[in-house]
Formats: C-alpha cells, structure tokens, sequence
C-alpha cells in the first residue's frame, strides 16, 4: 500500500527524488519555430499553424505574416517530445506535399 509510510520512508523517498531531479536537470522547453521560404504557399502555411499549433485563423495568419517578413516565427512552446514530434509531422507533412517549407526546435 502506498499511502503507508513511516516519517523515515516518506525523508529518504524524498531524498532520492531530489538526487535524480539534481542529476536529470531541470525539464528543458523548447520552441518550434517556423522557417520563411520563397515558395510555400501563404494558405498552406496558415493551414499548417492551425493544424499542427492549434492556432485560429486570425492568430495563423498573423503567425505566417511575422514569418514571411521577418525570416521566421514560434508555433509553439513544448517538452522535448512533443517539439520533436511538431518538427517531424510539419516537415513530413510539406514534404508530401511538395512545399519547402521546414520547422525546426530550438531550446529556450
Ligand atoms: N514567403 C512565402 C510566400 O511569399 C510565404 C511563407 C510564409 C513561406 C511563412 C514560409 O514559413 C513560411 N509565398
């Protein structure tokens, strides 16, 4: 049973908790961020923000706009695994369909 534990258990559970969370560091955010190109199409970048980002259209758009003018943007800011999991599904997704538009993550 896990809610019976003596003071002594409950310090050295504890004290183990802290020496893993002291080697392991603090967990790392990382932002996808969105690169402009000459090709992609604006919709299909506005498309990909609300799908993969879950941004309105209004939010996509203005999202794009920074990208386009500025060299890039944030989707969005996540665990390592999930920023891996963004930057595959948004590459793979423009590859399949001939943009080249890329995503990559970088950590904050
Ligand atoms: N620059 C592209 C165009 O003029 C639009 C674009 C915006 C492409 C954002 C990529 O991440 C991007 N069609």
């Amino acid at each position: 049973m896990s809610g019976n534990k003596t003071p002594d258990q409950r310090d050295s559970g504890e004290a183990l908790l802290e020496a893993v969370r002291a080697e392991v560091g603090p967990p790392g955010r990382f932002q996808v961020v969105l690169l402009n190109d000459d090709f992609t199409p604006m919709d299909f970048v506005v498309f990909v923000l609300q799908e993969f980002f879950a941004m309105n259209q209004e939010k996509a758009t203005q999202v794009m706009l920074q990208i386009h003018t500025r060299g890039r943007g944030t989707g969005g800011v996540y665990s390592r695994e999930v920023a891996e999991s963004k930057v595959n599904q948004v590459n793979e997704f423009s590859r399949q369909n001939h943009h080249p538009l890329l995503s990559m993550m970088e950590p904050l």
